[in-house]
């Protein structure tokens, strides 16, 4: 299959002033294209590998030799992460559903509670990595975090995804990290998270 930089469905600009269009487009064109490239480079001489979706190949890494594996985790992570956190801006206002809506306060109390926490994971995730909401085996919602590029596949299905690398955010909020995660919260397209957590039951 094919392994190409996913469109965005708004434009660069969109997501100002809470994402800076210079950074958004720095994050897509080099960032994301970045790790599919290298992914596709990896893999090279693994060609049925690139058959199948990277999703597929994260969530089985056993199928990838030992001598790519941890260059899979890095560069099929950053292909993978990046494709779900797209998907889950918007500049739109967009309410989660009553399904979504009523396992948070079941799993976490209330949605402010699940805010805090997730930020929380967010703000205190050292160094570079991303936070997480995800649905475990259980169908429970989980809030984690994970360094690097790796993908929580081992915790659950992700359906909420915020890149916490610094180069998500340094241009426009320089070491305010905790600013950027409160903004963030203005353009989480709801309506995306919902549908990826019914997909996920
Ligand atoms: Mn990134």
């Amino acid at each position: 299959m094919k392994h190409i930089l996913p469109e965005l469905s708004f434009k660069y600009n969109a997501l100002e002033p809470y994402i800076d269009a210079k950074t958004m487009e720095i994050h897509h064109t080099k960032h994301h294209q970045g790790y599919i490239t290298k992914y596709v480079d990896t893999l090279k001489n693994n060609e049925n590998l690139l058959e199948h979706d990277v999703e597929h190949i994260l969530r089985n890494l056993n199928l990838v030799p030992e001598n790519v594996r941890q260059a899979v985790i890095n560069n099929g992570g950053g292909y993978y992460n990046h494709r779900l956190f797209w998907e889950i801006l918007t500049p739109d206002k967009t309410e989660m559903n009553d399904k979504l809506n009523k396992a948070i306060i079941r799993d976490f109390g209330s949605v402010e509670k699940f805010k805090e926490n997730f930020s929380n994971a967010a703000a205190t995730r050292f160094g570079s990595g991303w936070a997480w909401l995800v649905v475990n085996k259980d169908s429970k919602l989980i809030v984690t975090s994970t360094p690097n590029q790796d993908a929580p596949f081992e915790i659950g299905n992700p359906i909420l995804a915020l890149d916490v690398w610094e180069h998500a955010y340094y241009l426009n909020y320089q070491n305010r990290r905790p600013d950027y995660i409160n903004n963030f919260w203005h353009v989480v397209n709801w309506k995306k998270v919902s549908e990826n957590f019914e997909k996920s039951l």
